[in-house]
């Protein structure tokens, strides 16, 4: 049996895969409410696949708990946020979660984590906790590498690291990922594994933020980034990604200042790249503002911002654009955008909006915020409307970019 701890983006997921291929699963959350929609026949969050994938993980007697069970193998999977202060990893969550799995594990037990960590902190905080316990336990780090809006699939194709003391422990526990995956399962020693997870969303970070610097570069001089991109990914060694107005989510935008935070003085064109990726909300703001004047318009309750989520087609708004530009304005006192996200169906923000057509009724210049499917095949209502697309998914038409 796995017993699978922190049931959420991460955990959630992978509980169901491992079940759903009848591998004997207990997931277990602290939150109460979670777990009791989780047991009442419903899934927790809106991702393709995952209600399938529900559907025969419970055929397969997947169970959910609040409960910390007896077992030989957990994974755990509960956030790491950082300090936002210090930028250094706030491992709380990780150590309480492997100092209640020590509390009920048999002797011998594998503890997996999943959980994105820096390097060394396993070392730093897991392994005086064990040896406090005085249990003979086996540790692994196995980062997840799953991204949300694909993450069933890329469960079942991703090839997966596996950071473990020996050889021995490393291909056990290879043998139960293999499982669900068809990817490549490698082996290496737990400060690789923790360091390669960093290292992964770094490279998009400074990568995502080489392509907002050209961004800018380009609307300083009038040129087009867009096609400049295009043009040069035709390199055969040249691979740049898309500039947009901010990076959210709970992993780019964060685990890179993990590195920041433990190297400071050797991270130069790491922490310069988060910079800049911090920067474009901001930088959408005063683009926003200078499109304003552009058209006359004065009144601010006129512009409205279409997506709050961190991208596209997901529910997830955590440290999402929108909310880093509504936080922003509201640092300067001034009255929230609207907003309208069809994904979000809680209030989040004062302006918000849940109906796509009445949103677009009370504005005059809509900002695409997010490329979610539904604006993707409604471009057409934006007729007459002021059109700021810090996506670039509109190809024709008199429409403001970046
Ligand atoms: N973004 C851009 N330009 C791009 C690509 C993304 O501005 O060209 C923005 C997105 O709009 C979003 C943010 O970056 O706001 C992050 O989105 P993402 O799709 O790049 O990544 P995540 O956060 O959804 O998932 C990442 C993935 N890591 C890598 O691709 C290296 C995923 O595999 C990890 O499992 C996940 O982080 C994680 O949990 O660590």
């Amino acid at each position: 049996m796995i017993n699978i701890i922190g049931l959420g983006y991460i955990g959630l997921p992978t509980a169901l895969a491992f079940s759903a291929k009848g591998i004997e699963v207990v997931g277990t959350d602290y939150n109460v409410n979670l777990v009791q929609q989780l047991n009442s026949g419903r899934v927790t969050f809106e991702e393709k696949g995952l209600e399938e994938l529900y559907i025969d993980a419970v055929k397969n007697g997947v169970q959910f708990s609040v409960n910390y069970q007896h077992a030989d193998i957990y994974l755990i999977a509960v956030p790491t946020p950082y300090d936002k202060i210090s930028k250094k990893i706030d491992p709380s969550y990780v150590i309480n979660a492997v100092t209640r799995t020590l509390e009920v594990c048999n002797v011998d037990a594998v503890i997996i984590i999943e959980s994105t960590v820096s390097p060394g902190t396993t070392d730093s905080f897991i392994r005086p906790l064990v040896e406090k316990f005085n249990k003979k336990v086996h540790l692994v780090h196995a980062p997840e590498r799953i991204i949300p809006g694909n993450m069933v699939y890329e469960l079942a194709h991703n090839s997966r690291t596996i950071g473990a003391d020996s050889s021995e422990i490393g291909e056990r526990v290879a043998k139960i990922y293999r499982e669900i995956t068809d990817g490549e399962v490698i082996i290496t020693d737990i400060k690789t594994a923790e360091m390669t997870k960093v290292v992964e969303n770094t490279f998009r970070a400074v990568n995502i933020a080489f392509a907002n610097e050209l961004a800018k570069i380009c609307r300083y001089d009038n040129m087009d980034v867009y096609e400049i991109i295009k043009i040069c990914n035709m390199h055969p060694r040249v691979k740049i990604l898309n500039p947009g107005p901010g990076v959210g989510g709970h992993c780019i935008p964060v685990d890179p200042w993990f590195l920041v935070g433990d190297y400071p003085s050797l991270t130069k064109v790491i922490g310069e790249a988060l910079e800049i990726n911090e920067s474009m909300p901001e930088y959408v703001l005063s683009r926003i503002m200078s499109i304003m004047k552009d058209n006359g318009l004065k009144d601010i309750s006129r512009v409205g911002l279409y997506g709050l989520t961190y991208k596209e087609n997901v529910d997830d708004y955590r440290e999402s654009p929108s909310l880093q530009l509504l936080e922003s304005q509201e640092k300067h006192l001034a009255e929230p955008l609207k907003a309208y996200d069809p994904w979000v169906k809680q209030k989040i923000t004062k302006n918000q909006y849940f109906d796509f057509d009445t949103f677009l009724n009370d504005v005059d210049l809509v900002v695409i915020m997010v490329k979610h499917d539904e604006i993707k095949s409604n471009i057409s209502k934006l007729e007459g409307k002021i059109v700021f697309d810090t996506q670039n998914i509109i190809k024709s038409g008199r429409v403001y970019k970046l």
